[in-house]
């Protein structure tokens, strides 16, 4: 009965610990390397944890709130993720994200980056 309870211990002990998979970005290269002017680009992402890229959606949204599909696709290490940019004028944009973990949880974030003409 005693290993028992410890076996059903540690079953709830792990599926607390899944709870928390959800994907949440850990590094993000916007802060250090700057989008290009006019190039187009590739933005890396990292989560904590694996990401469902088929079923996540990434958008560029540019003055006026207007929306557009970027494409992701995996990078080499998991959890690692690249957005492929196109070619930015200068001015004011965010990156949206809607990204299923995993374990199925969405996480919804945003990234405000600026496109800085370096003339
Ligand atoms: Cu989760």
């Amino acid at each position: 009965m005693t290993v028992f309870k410890s076996v059903l211990l540690v079953l709830t002990l792990i599926t607390a610990n899944a709870a928390f998979g959800h994907a949440v970005v850990t590094h993000n290269s916007l802060k250090l390397k700057p989008v290009p002017v006019n190039l187009a680009s590739e933005v890396e992402l990292s989560f904590n944890s694996k990401v469902e890229l088929d079923l996540s959606e990434v958008f560029l949204v540019s003055a006026g709130d207007k929306m557009q599909t970027i494409t992701a696709t995996p990078g080499e290490k998991p959890g690692q993720v690249l957005l492929h940019l196109p070619a930015l004028e200068p001015g004011e944009y965010a990156i949206k994200l809607k990204i299923f973990a995993a374990d199925g949880h969405l996480s919804e974030d945003l990234l405000r980056f600026f496109v800085k003409s370096t003339k």
